[in-house]
């Protein structure tokens, strides 16, 4: 079977900084919330430590030779907000400055383009402990940072986007399963509304720069839930909780609709959390955006017999892996939502897409990733069916360049197109990183 894609398609890939750069404290970086938190004990699995990670910030023209080898047109990347502004606000590193400069300046020689996000997960400590996002200051904070971000680098970049995946936040202030670890719902559902203003400003800051040749947008990963019996209002009720509380609906509805949705805001005052909001924030927070970013990885399906199982087991303390079956024909789905219930009519990029395997698996396994190129030529074929429908989506850029950093999975999850040998450091292509040169091609 052959589908062909306009010719003007960007092909890409991803990565973020807490997971590929390592040298954590060297050249006078800050440290983040993650180098504080996969630091207490059991909260990343094997207890392994973003310290090194990659090192990609000594190997970075191993990498963009890796970049040239695969042939994309753009590279995904995120600014460490410590390594460019150590506690988070006040002096500048240099050091770190001109770390960002060598690698935009070896993608422009190399003719790739730069898609680069402010904020990946990692934000600085010293933040943190004056509350982090949960104190509406972080507005200020985080308008400083970009400030030096677009003053530095601007039009080199020629995709800018705010934050990837802020329901990040959510997991690490309410679920304490990310940095930095807290379980407190109701502050948590404050963070993210300070976090929505965070973006909404410094789009009007990017915006006051008047760039003729970047754009900005958000990046914002849609999981979404499906019930698993059509007609059982239990398994109906749990996916559209999911979407809307806790899943998407808590950003796309603010940011492109201009509000919280009915659902989530009778939640919130059900469970007496909503937050502290002022006049205005939602004009800010729903500013005109360049483009939508889509984080795509599965559709879920939730039936509520079987979570009620799975809850029995972990609280008798049993260790449940969830393992859902690959759904790409989800992708299509979510785009024409993006369209139909959101109105996103700007184009779209799908700014992540990928499959993990696991490391225990071996290296053998792991380098002939014949399912990974099983799954993402199924979510290519369902992205061009979304174009056929006339869907606006411009470009498609894999998770990852190479196997990093997965968060509280640590090293156990790859999900590199290259092998990273975390002994070595040395990157090894796989089948998939020849078979996406070969798709790009
Ligand atoms: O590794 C992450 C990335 O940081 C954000 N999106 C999902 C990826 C795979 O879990």
């Amino acid at each position: 079977m052959q589908i062909e894609f306009p010719k003007n398609f960007t092909w890409g890939v991803a990565t973020a900084a807490a997971q590929i750069e390592g040298a954590a404290f060297e050249d006078g970086r800050g440290a983040s919330i993650w180098d504080g938190f996969s630091r207490l004990p059991g909260k990343i699995r094997n207890g392994n430590l973003p310290d090194i990670a990659c090192d990609s910030y000594h190997l970075v023209e191993r990498d963009v030779e890796m970049l040239k080898e695969l042939g994309v047109d753009s590279y995904r990347f995120s600014f460490s907000w410590s390594r460019i502004i150590p506690e988070g606000t006040g002096k500048i590193n240099e050091k770190g400055i001109a770390y960002y400069k060598k690698l935009l300046a070896l993608l422009k020689e190399n003719g790739i383009r730069a898609n680069a996000t402010m904020y990946h997960w990692d934000l600085p400590y010293a933040l943190q402990m004056k509350g982090g996002f949960g104190n509406r200051e972080v507005i200020d904070w985080f308008c400083g940072y970009a400030t030096v971000l677009l003053d530095c680098f601007g039009e080199d970049v020629d995709m800018w986007a705010t934050f990837n995946e802020p329901i990040a936040t959510y997991v690490g202030y309410a679920q304490g399963f990310f940095a930095p670890g807290l379980r407190d719902e109701k502050y948590a559902r404050q963070a993210l509304h300070h976090l929505l203003l965070c973006h909404g400003e410094a789009v009007k800051l990017f915006r006051k720069h008047r760039f003729e040749n970047s754009k900005i947008g958000i990046v914002v990963d849609v999981w979404k839930h499906y019930p698993a019996r059509e007609d059982n209002d239990e398994d109906k009720a749990m996916a559209m909780e999911n979407n809307e509380i806790r899943g998407y609906g808590m950003f796309l509805h603010p940011l492109f609709l201009g509000g919280y949705s009915k659902m989530l805001t009778d939640y919130f005052e059900s469970n007496r959390m909503t937050p502290l909001m002022q006049e205005g924030d939602f004009d800010t927070i729903c500013q005109p955006l360049d483009f939508y970013g889509l984080n795509f990885y599965n559709g879920l399906y939730d039936n509520a017999d079987n979570v009620r199982e799975i809850e029995k087991i972990r609280k008798s303390g049993g260790n449940y892996q969830d393992r859902p079956e690959n759904h790409p024909e989800a992708l299509k789905d979510v785009l024409r939502m993006l369209v139909e219930k959101y109105h996103v009519n700007i184009p779209i990029y799908i700014t992540e897409n990928g499959m993990p395997f696991e490391d225990a698996d071996g290296k053998e396994a792991n380098l002939d990733d014949q399912a990974r190129i099983r799954y993402v030529k199924d979510v290519l074929i369902w992205l061009h069916k979304a174009l056929e429908e006339g869907i606006d989506v411009k470009g498609y850029y894999l998770w990852s360049l190479l196997d990093n950093f997965e968060w509280s999975a640590g090293y156990a999850a790859r999900y590199g197109l290259y092998y990273t040998d975390y002994a070595s450091l040395e990157r090894i292509p796989k089948m998939s990183a020849k078979w996406y040169a070969q798709v790009i091609r």
